[in-house]
């Protein structure tokens, strides 16, 4: 059954240039993108979005980097979307990333990583919620 996930080309991505190389790899991987956009966002935005995180060492440096530059905001859909994304994306540091994911083309460091990807349905569900209203993803 087809699934939706929700992801963000991240603040280095887009500064790169990596954006259309990188929603390349997420449409050539059978993604459909549902709903996509451009914004940048401010730092409370970021502590609001990544509030699990909020008792990590990396809390304060991770909120700022997210706000520090236009992002991409994504909605995709295809079968097992939320594992097949974590699956393309590669490991959170990309030292550790296996050949031909996003984060071993694409990302710099642990944190300055490329691209967001939901880990589970309550998540994915609550960051489309975060960037997207119900008429933008139809
Ligand atoms: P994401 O939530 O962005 O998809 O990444 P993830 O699941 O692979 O990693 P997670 O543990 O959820 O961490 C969220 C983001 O925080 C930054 N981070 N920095 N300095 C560090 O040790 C560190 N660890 C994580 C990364 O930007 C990571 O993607
Ligand atoms: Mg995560």
């Amino acid at each position: 059954m087809s699934q939706r996930t929700f992801s963000i080309i991240k603040p280095d991505a887009v500064r790169k240039g990596y954006t259309a190389a990188i929603l390349a790899e997420i449409e050539k991987a059978g993604f459909k993108i549902i709903a996509i956009k451009k914004l940048s966002i401010s730092k409370s935005q970021a502590e609001g979005f990544y509030y699990v995180h909020k008792e990590r060492p990396f809390f304060d440096s991770l909120t700022s980097f997210m706000s520090s530059g236009p992002i991409f905001p994504l909605v995709l859909e295809k079968e097992n979307a939320i594992a097949d994304l974590r699956k393309l994306m590669g490991a959170t540091n990309p030292a550790n990333a296996e050949e031909g994911t996003i984060r071993k083309k694409f990302a710099g460091s642990i944190e300055e990583n490329a691209i967001h990807g939901s880990d589970a349905e309550d998540t994915a569900k609550f960051e489309i919620g975060y960037f997207f209203a119900g008429y933008e993803l139809a």
